[in-house]
């Protein structure tokens, strides 16, 4: 899967990007992530591609000349017209759900603004989806990038190694993990559950199962609506005294 960013800061991505999953994935070649700046598209011999906003205000603006070159030299590459996402607080908020559509794409392209805006012109002429990290704001759409993109690349075939990609499906089962424990059997006068020193395989796995549930009715009760409940699980969480909703 390829990522392109285009950015005033484009070594910030690069850098972010390069450690860990990612940076291996980026060296076995599962993704790539080619971040351009939009300066080398400046229309003037300065490289300014910022100017001040009509009508007044505070900061400047990036105009919608330069982030369009930038945007028609990437796409003259490719097969079909990709994705381009706009990366603004005043976007859609980014869920687990667009990571898993968007990882089934070839191409992505992000384009972020800094403390300053894009021309909305331009906007309206090349951006498909508008997307938010969450409700508080950035100085700018690098981090958020960073974030899309390393949560797109985990679902790219091949980037995470089995045992990690089997803890994923459990998010996708929309419950969030269970405890875990490693030795020392005792840790400052605390002990591991012993259910889980016992070798008892299918009881574990039960008190794994109890413990997502009660862990996800105590801290994000919301996404119990959406999770895969067997009639054991609902019995269970009722117990804790969940009354599930008629949907
Ligand atoms: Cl996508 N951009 C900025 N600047 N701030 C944000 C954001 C994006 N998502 C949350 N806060």
């Amino acid at each position: 899967m390829n990522f392109h960013i285009l950015t005033l800061f484009p070594e910030m991505i690069l850098s972010g990007l390069s450690h860990s999953i990612t940076g291996r994935a980026m060296d076995k070649g599962q993704i790539s992530v080619n971040a351009v700046d939009f300066r080398e598209y400046a229309t003037n011999k300065y490289k300014h591609v910022d100017d001040y906003p009509y009508g007044g205000g505070a900061g400047m603006l990036i105009q919608a000349e330069p982030v369009y070159l930038a945007y028609e030299d990437l796409v003259k590459k490719m097969e079909k017209k990709p994705r381009v996402i706009y990366v603004t607080p005043q976007g859609d908020v980014f869920r687990q759900s667009m990571a898993e559509e968007l990882a089934k794409e070839e191409d992505v392209i992000f384009l972020c603004g800094h403390y300053e805006g894009i021309d909305e012109r331009v906007l309206e002429e090349i951006v498909t989806d508008q997307v938010s990290i969450g409700d508080y704001v950035l100085t700018g759409g690098e981090l958020p990038v960073m974030v899309m993109i390393d949560a797109i690349s985990r679902l790219v075939p091949g980037v995470l190694n089995n045992d990690v990609s089997a803890e994923f499906e459990s998010f996708n089962d929309n419950l969030l993990e269970y405890p875990q424990y490693t030795r020392p059997a005792e840790y400052h006068g605390k002990k591991v559950p012993d259910v889980l020193l016992s070798g008892h395989h299918a009881n574990i796995e039960k008190w794994r199962r109890e413990q997502s549930l009660k862990r996800t009715l105590e801290r994000r009760p919301d996404l119990l609506q959406e999770a895969n409940l067997t009639k054991k699980d609902l019995k269970y969480l009722k117990s804790l005294g969940y009354e599930a909703d008629s949907k």
